[in-house]
């Protein structure tokens, strides 16, 4: 009614022009019009920048409402030359405009992080154009908490809907100077600030072992920040069925509480796990080849989730964006071959994925099928990546009655044998948005393992980078990210035997991302964790390191866990870093919002850091999502959450604050609600490579 109102008084709708979502809701009889990108199309209605449009629009009505002046256009110009300008139609800067302490920021909407563009929506914004190619421009209100958005189209001019009043001032100011474009606009700015050095990395410890009652050779982080450990259908063996041995440990007191659960008829042994959007636990296969079982922290119930179609044992299992789970190979039980895809959902069940076959995805591993423990990687492009173990790349298309596009093979082509081998019972972890660190592994079991490294970029295509080995070859060792985005490896072997610990490798080493480089901590733990050994980030910030064996009486069975406090929590002399409190923080996100944290004082970062579940070297629930921020006063910060639930999957994350040396807060456990998820409508993939 207010834009009406507006246009009565001033003769023009100002919301002419702009072609931001949601304008229809302002009276404009414009339907939403789609936000076309390159490999993603959202859904009219369902996306963030929907409702950062909707909010612009209210917030318009509210700013013309209080200060009885028709809000003006912004305009964002692609001049001919490649330089593109963001100013008011008068060309000049307001008080009005500045004392609205307004910011813009350069978006890549397939990314859904974005930088700092310029301080004032009207400054000049001067970046190379390329990087414009097909990004959004949001404005956003500081002290309102409010956005705007138009998209950003090359060669074009196009409106701009921002709800300051630019040119309000009559153009009698000169134009403020500009700030400069960060070239890279994808992404938040990684966190890893302190330096990693011999110094340094001096200062990490490994707590002494905590005696369990079971070999922990699998296990989850839950919503109340306590971790479960289980084994299989007894504590310190397998090979029967019907029940799984459990125990409850609480990081905060280094306790743990047992628990024989019956209630499924399932022994979960070499099972795959999924961290539901709600917080449950699914856990399918394994010993009892169909099963799946469902833990409830809530209710503290464990219930059964109906079979799967097909069988298996030594899956993998991921989250999809829309909350449900896929699952993928599995020959170790249940039968031999043919372990194709199959999607469960809640309330529905399991679903058999006939066009998503296993057949192109196959390793030498061994004597079961090379269909084992596949890395599986959800992406921004609504797919998931399967960058292996096996050489073959794909993506994954889980929509309908599913596809699967063979990418090319893990190579890097820039370097001399810059191909990878097949690398099973290797690691690989999402550092980073469409960022993965890939390590070591072997050819086939009974051979020698990779000290090799990759990044896998995968983002916009899919590239392979070789980068510096780490210092020690290991298969059947864990990959950690920490909220700086350093990446710890531990444990392993030089050369794969399973049930013993010849050759175990004993120091942890951490890849930083901005070098690319692996340095080896000088704290050695004291057990070793091998084949069935499991680690995980704590929401502490501490890594847990547990298990092994599983074999009965053998000597390589490890019923203890051991803590890993990184070099992030001590000062350079080795005392403990005093660390940044988040005090207040949202325990429910929402999608594209823009959410206020209080802090304890200053601090320079956020991430976001998905909770673990976890089995025989896979951990396709942790990812690390780094937050653009923006300090707001009084140690009160805005931050941006991600629109795009292929990279940030619905559910329970680690929310970390980092101060300007890297020490990381305790978390604040967030939910990411999937209440409006703004689903990608995959579209047809091309080959990459
Ligand atoms: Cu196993």
């Amino acid at each position: 009614m207010a834009i009406q109102g507006q246009k009565g008084a001033h003769g023009q709708n100002p919301f002419e022009g702009g072609r931001a979502n949601g304008a229809s809701k302002t009276g404009d009889s414009t339907p939403p019009k789609a936000l076309a990108y390159p490999g993603i199309r959202l859904p009219p209605g369902q996306a963030g920048p929907a409702r950062w449009a909707a909010e612009a629009s209210d917030a318009l009505k509210t700013l013309a409402a209080s200060s009885g002046k028709r809000p003006a256009r912004c305009q964002l110009c692609h001049a001919p030359e490649g330089v593109a300008a963001l100013k008011t139609s008068a060309g000049a800067v307001s008080k009005r405009n500045k004392a609205l302490n307004s910011r813009v920021y350069c978006a890549d909407p397939r990314l859904a992080v974005s930088k700092p563009c310029v301080r004032n929506p009207c400054g000049l914004c001067a970046p190379r154009c390329r990087h414009l190619q097909g990004l959004e421009l949001y404005a956003m209100n500081t002290k309102m908490n409010r956005w705007s958005h138009g998209s950003l189209l090359a060669a074009t001019c196009v409106a701009l809907l921002s709800l300051t009043a630019c040119g309000g001032g009559g153009g009698s100011e000169a134009e403020e100077p500009a700030a400069a474009l960060d070239p890279d606009l994808r992404r938040a700015p990684t966190a890893a600030r302190s330096p990693l050095n011999a110094q340094t990395a001096a200062t990490a410890r490994w707590s002494a072992p905590t005696s369990l009652s079971l070999v922990p050779s699998s296990g989850s982080v839950l919503p109340n920040g306590k971790v479960l450990l289980w084994s299989a259908d007894t504590p310190m063996g397998f090979g029967g069925s019907g029940r799984t041995y459990t125990t409850l440990f609480d990081p905060a007191t280094n306790s743990a509480s047992d628990r024989l659960v019956q209630e499924t008829g399932h022994a979960m042994f070499c099972t795959g796990t999924t961290l539901l959007p709600d917080g449950r636990l699914l856990v399918n296969g394994g010993s009892d080849s169909a099963a799946t079982s469902i833990y409830d922290l809530s209710s503290n119930s464990w219930t059964r989730g109906g079979n799967m179609n097909i069988p298996r044992g030594y899956q993998s299992n991921t989250l999809l964006q829309d909350g449900s789970v896929l699952t993928f190979g599995g020959s170790w039980s249940g039968g031999t071959g043919n372990k194709h895809g199959e999607v469960w959902s809640s309330g529905s069940g399991w679903r058999n994925l006939s066009g998503l076959r296993i057949d192109s995805t196959l390793t030498p591993d061994g004597p079961w099928g090379g269909d084992s423990h596949y890395w599986l990687v959800p992406a921004g492009n609504g797919k998931v990546l399967h960058p292996g173990p096996g050489v073959r790349m794909h993506w994954l298309d889980t929509s309908g009655s599913g596809a699967i596009t063979y990418i090319g093979d893990r190579t890097d082509p820039s370097v001399q044998n810059g191909a990878d081998g097949p690398s099973v019972a290797g690691s690989f972890v999402m550092y980073d948005v469409g960022r993965g660190l890939k390590t070591g592994g072997v050819h086939k079991l009974g051979q020698a393992a990779r000290s090799n490294a990759y990044v896998i970029e995968f983002d916009k295509g899919v590239s392979v980078r070789k980068v510096a080995d780490m210092a020690f070859q290991r298969v059947y060792q864990n990959s950690v990210v920490l909220p700086d985005g350093r990446v710890v490896l531990i444990g392993g072997q030089t050369f794969e035997a399973q049930f013993t610990d010849r050759d175990s490798v004993m120091s942890a080493e951490i890849w930083d991302p901005t070098t690319e480089t692996f340095t080896t901590l000088p704290a050695a733990m004291s057990v070793p964790r091998n084949y069935h050994s499991i680690a995980m980030l704590m929401p502490d910030g501490r890594v847990m390191a547990a298990g092994g064996g599983l074999c009965g009486g053998c000597s390589a069975n490890h019923a203890d866990l051991q803590m890993l406090s990184p070099p992030y929590l001590f000062n350079a002399d080795g005392s403990p870093a005093q660390r940044p409190v988040i005090n207040t923080a949202p325990s429910t996100v929402r999608y594209g919002s823009v959410v206020n944290v209080a802090m304890s004082g200053p601090v320079t970062d956020f991430a976001l850091v998905r909770m673990s579940s976890t089995t025989h070297t896979i951990n396709n629930d942790q990812r690390r999502i780094p937050l653009l921020s923006a300090d707001i006063g009084n140690n009160i910060y805005s931050l941006q959450i991600p629109s795009n639930p292929g990279w940030l999957l619905p559910g329970v994350w680690m929310l970390f604050a980092m101060d300007a040396k890297g020490v990381p807060s305790v978390a604040k456990l967030v939910s990411i609600s999937a209440d409006g998820l703004p689903l990608i409508q995959p579209v047809p993939s091309h080959h990459h490579l």
